[in-house]
């Protein structure tokens, strides 16, 4: 090949590798924005829907709050059976379960060395059971994750008050931790009703947190203020409809020191944390069972409301289903659930938009194309040129379809994003607005008036960062009030 040629080969080759790198550097992946979550969080979020198990003392009394002074026999279930609850909690759809091992009456449902007020001083299986060791098994078998809540608060406890009880309680920690296997989550309740005469412990935090750091690292801590997930403010089962998985936690503490409710439910949009919400709301009025309220079991479609203002919210949702004195969890509580979990199962099994074609007025190369919105694979997402901040995709459909339940999902590995966010769909050849909100997060659901159309379009309006999402859903409930 003469020398001439040659060059002007080679100009082209290294032309070619050049625009090749130009183009790669251009659809590498956008960098996280703001903290983001751990691997434990993320997969905790995956979850989405967690059962709540209030048992004990006050299973017995009738009482919410017991005093600690009950009896010990008073704990005393005929027929307890955790395999029964794992069996409705995982029929239900829950991924895991979470017991209050020890409430504020200071009672230990487990055989703790550090209290003389527990399972091992009363008469059930003769002072010889755990109800921890049968549900994490029963966990197990089902698999379902187990999780505890011990309260710091404690009203039997001869040394609370003082500070040996943080001894105490960094022991209960250290027992529970390493007694039942793996723990995903740690409920840290912050409620203490110690009035101005009653005895005030000053908590150590530090020490209660790195206890369970140290014994179960993937365990995600829950309080007021986190570390991992946050309170969301209310027992309604509602998260803010704006609502962001961040949170400035400096100078607060958990119960009386937490940041106010409403700045829980929403989060705070530069806060400087990943704390997620988590959205704790009981089957029934109360959050232990008593017969009285066994006509009062929230119903399927009440049960399907707090699913669509919780996890719909971006929030995970953990329902309290209580067993009854038998141990067992009451058919009316199981019936409502099997009815909520067939609603849920019912909307959501068919996407509408699945084999629609999705376009954008921008993209960030070929790995993330608006189809990655509707593959259904979690890492894959649709993302935009850094800057881009506005950007907006429609889907096409095949025919015209009929939903009224839309679903956004953002892609959280890399932080969250977007601030607003608008539906439109094309009807008699105009659009015509149908959905509008804020956060988006790991999952928003919308709920909205039956739409018949062959194409939506989602526009977002603010973004803190080029948005990145995963998941776009178009789907039907036929029981829908709206
Ligand atoms: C509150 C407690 O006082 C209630 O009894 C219940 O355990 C609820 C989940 O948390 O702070």
């Amino acid at each position: 090949m003469p020398g001439k040629l040659r060059r002007a080969v080679q100009a082209v080759i290294y032309a070619f590798f050049l625009i090749s790198a130009v183009s790669c550097y251009k659809a590498a992946a956008p960098e996280p924005y703001g903290p983001v979550p751990s691997e434990s969080q993320l997969e905790w979020q995956k979850m989405e829907t967690n059962m709540f198990v209030h048992f004990g003392p006050n299973t017995f009394s009738g009482l919410e709050w017991g005093e600690g002074t009950e009896a010990e026999d008073s704990f005393c279930p005929t027929a307890l059976d955790c395999r029964q609850w794992a069996e409705t909690a995982s029929k239900a759809g829950f991924k895991g379960i979470i017991i209050t091992a020890k409430h504020h009456d200071g009672f230990c449902l487990w055989p703790s060395s550090v209290s003389s007020h527990s399972v091992a001083q009363s008469k059930w299986k003769d002072g010889r059971g755990d109800v921890l060791k049968e549900l994490s098994e029963a966990c197990r078998e089902y698999g379902l994750k187990f999780g505890v809540y011990l309260s710091p608060w404690d009203r039997n406890h001869p040394s609370y008050g003082t500070a040996e009880y943080n001894k105490v309680y960094v022991q209960a920690l250290r027992e529970v931790h390493s007694s039942y296997g793996e723990i995903f989550e740690h409920w840290f309740d912050g409620a203490c009703g110690e009035g101005p005469n009653g005895k005030r412990q000053e908590y150590d935090w530090e020490a209660f947190r790195n206890t369970v750091r140290e014994l179960s690292p993937s365990a995600v801590m829950f309080s007021d203020v986190g570390p991992d997930c946050r309170w969301v403010g209310n027992e309604n089962g509602r998260a803010g409809e704006t609502n962001w998985s961040r949170l400035d936690v400096a100078g607060f503490t958990p119960g009386a020191g937490a940041p106010p409710v409403d700045t829980l439910m929403q989060g705070n949009r530069h806060g400087a944390c990943w704390v997620p919400a988590e959205t704790d709301v009981s089957i029934r009025p109360g959050w232990f069972w008593r017969a009285s309220e066994d006509e009062l079991v929230k119903t399927p479609s009440e049960l399907a409301d707090i699913y669509f203002s919780s996890v719909g919210r971006n929030s995970l949702l953990l329902l309290n289903v209580p067993p009854d004195s038998r141990g067992r969890i009451h058919e009316n509580d199981s019936l409502a659930l099997m009815a909520f979990r067939a609603r849920i199962d019912g909307i959501f099994s068919r996407n509408l938009a699945e084999d629609g074609k999705a376009r954008a007025d921008a993209c960030r190369g070929a790995r993330f194309r608006p189809s990655k919105l509707l593959d259904g694979a979690y890492d894959s997402y649709w993302a935009v040129p850094d800057g881009e901040l506005t950007p907006a995709f429609r889907v096409d459909l095949p025919e015209e379809r009929t939903f009224n339940v839309l679903m956004l999902q953002e892609y959280i590995p890399l932080g969250q994003r977007v601030a607003a966010f608008r539906v439109e769909a094309l009807q008699d050849g105009a659009w015509k607005e149908i959905a509008a909100g804020t956060t988006i997060g790991y999952k928003r659901l919308l709920r909205v008036p039956v739409t018949t159309t062959k194409a939506v379009r989602v526009s977002i309006d603010a973004s803190m960062a080029c948005p990145v999402l995963n998941g776009f859903g178009l789907y039907f409930d036929s029981e829908s009030s709206i």
